[in-house]
């Protein structure tokens, strides 16, 4: 039986989302994104898993961990995205597909956030759709995985 678990990897801070800086990350909190993973992938036969961390080693041991086991992780990973290379190798040994969601779009925000080192072991990005991008992060998932 094929594997149906989706893993979900939510980097440092945001387990803050919706206690700060509404204008840019949204009202919406971490468990109010996790909900809208959770409906939009039991429409494609779909079970979640999620993990917040701050520290990288963790998500990095998650990423391990679903190898073999997971059909595809969505992966916000905060401000690891820019530099946490440990993440790209970690993710670059997963074998289904990656999607790297953004709330906002960081290439329309400082200059240090326009490089991510997760996009180039990533099967796309979805940025700067707010609460919805969580959904779409899904719907292209369920299309990579032919569901
Ligand atoms: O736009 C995104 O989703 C980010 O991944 C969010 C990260 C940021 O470092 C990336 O450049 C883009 C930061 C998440 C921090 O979230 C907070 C939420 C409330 C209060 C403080 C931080």
């Amino acid at each position: 039986m094929p594997n149906q678990t989706l893993l979900v990897l939510s980097g440092p801070n945001l387990n803050l989302l919706g206690e700060r800086q509404p204008e840019v990350y949204g009202h919406e909190t971490l468990a109010d994104h996790v909900a809208v993973v959770e409906a939009a992938a039991v429409e494609h036969g779909l079970a979640v898993e999620h993990l917040q961390s701050n520290h990288e080693g963790e998500l990095v041991d998650a990423i391990h961990a679903a190898r073999g086991r997971c059909a595809a992780i969505v992966v916000n990973p905060g401000a690891f995205t820019h530099y946490a290379w440990a993440i790209h190798d970690a993710l670059a040994a997963f074998d289904g597909p990656v999607v790297e969601v953004h709330l906002s779009n960081p290439a329309a925000r400082e200059p240090w956030r326009h490089t991510s080192v997760v996009a180039p072991v990533a099967s796309g990005t979805i940025a700067g759709f707010g609460a919805d991008g969580y959904r779409l992060a899904v719907q292209a998932v369920a299309a990579l995985l032919g569901r």
